[in-house]
C-alpha cells in the first residue's frame, strides 16, 4: 500500500474509533428504569443528556405492567397510543438513534402516559446548533474552546489555535506526516 491509501485507510480506522468511542447507552429514567412508580420525570431526566446519533436508548421495565410504544408528536402531546410507529414490549428494549430530532416514546398501558411515562429523546443536529454560538462574546464563556476560535491577533501563535480548535484536524495531520517519514 502506498502512503496515500495508508493514510486513507488510518483516517477511516481513527474517525470509526473516534465515532464508536463517543456512542453511549442511556437507560431511560437511571436506576429507577420505565416505571409510573415514584412519579420520574422524564423530560427532566432527558434535559441531562447529550443524545447523538449511534447511541441507545434503553427502557427497562416489568413487562407485565408495561410496555414502549414510539409516537409521533401529535400522539406524545395527548397520550393517544392507539396507533404507535412501533411497539416494544420485552421489558428489555434497546433502540439505537440513527437520525436527528426528536424520538416521541409513551407507554401504552391505559393511565400510564397521562401519569407521565412518557420520553421526547432530542437528538440536536451539532453542526446545525453549533453555528450561532461562534459570536464575538467569547471572552464571556466558561467554554475553553470558544476563546481558541475567537480572533487574537496579538500573541496566539497559529499552531496552539490549530491544536485548539481543530484537535482532531491536527491529529490527522500529525498521522500524515507521520505516514510521510515512514
Ligand atoms: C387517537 O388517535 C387515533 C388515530 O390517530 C384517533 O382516531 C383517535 O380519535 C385518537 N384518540 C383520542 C382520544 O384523541
Ligand atoms: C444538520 O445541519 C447541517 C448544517 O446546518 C445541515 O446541512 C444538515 O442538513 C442538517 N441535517 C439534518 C439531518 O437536519
Ligand atoms: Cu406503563
Amino acid at each position: 500500500m502506498g502512503f496515500v491509501e495508508r493514510s486513507v485507510v488510518f483516517l477511516m480506522v481513527m474517525m470509526v474509533a473516534i465515532k464508536v468511542s463517543n456512542a453511549a447507552v442511556h437507560k431511560v429514567g437511571d436506576s429507577s428504569g420505565w416505571t409510573i412508580i415514584g412519579s420520574i420525570d422524564y423530560k427532566k431526566w432527558a434535559a441531562t443528556k447529550n443524545f447523538q446519533i449511534g447511541d441507545t436508548i434503553v427502557f427497562e421495565y416489568n413487562s407485565q405492567f408495561h410496555n414502549v410504544m414510539r409516537v409521533t408528536h401529535a400522539m406524545y402531546k395527548s397520550c393517544n397510543g392507539s396507533s404507535p410507529l412501533t411497539t416494544f414490549s420485552t421489558g428489555k428494549d434497546s433502540i439505537k438513534i440513527t437520525n436527528y430530532g426528536h424520538h416521541f416514546f409513551l407507554c401504552g398501558i391505559p393511565g400510564h402516559c397521562q401519569a407521565g411515562q412518557k420520553v421526547d429523546i432530542n437528538v440536536l443536529n451539532v453542526s446545525a446548533s453549533a453555528a450561532p454560538t461562534k459570536s464575538p462574546s467569547a471572552l464571556a464563556s466558561p467554554v475553553p474552546v470558544a476563546s481558541t476560535q475567537a480572533p487574537s491577533p496579538n500573541n496566539a501563535s497559529p499552531l496552539i489555535v490549530a491544536k485548539g480548535a481543530f484537535g482532531i484536524i491536527g491529529l490527522a495531520m500529525t498521522v500524515l506526516v507521520f505516514s510521510i517519514s515512514t
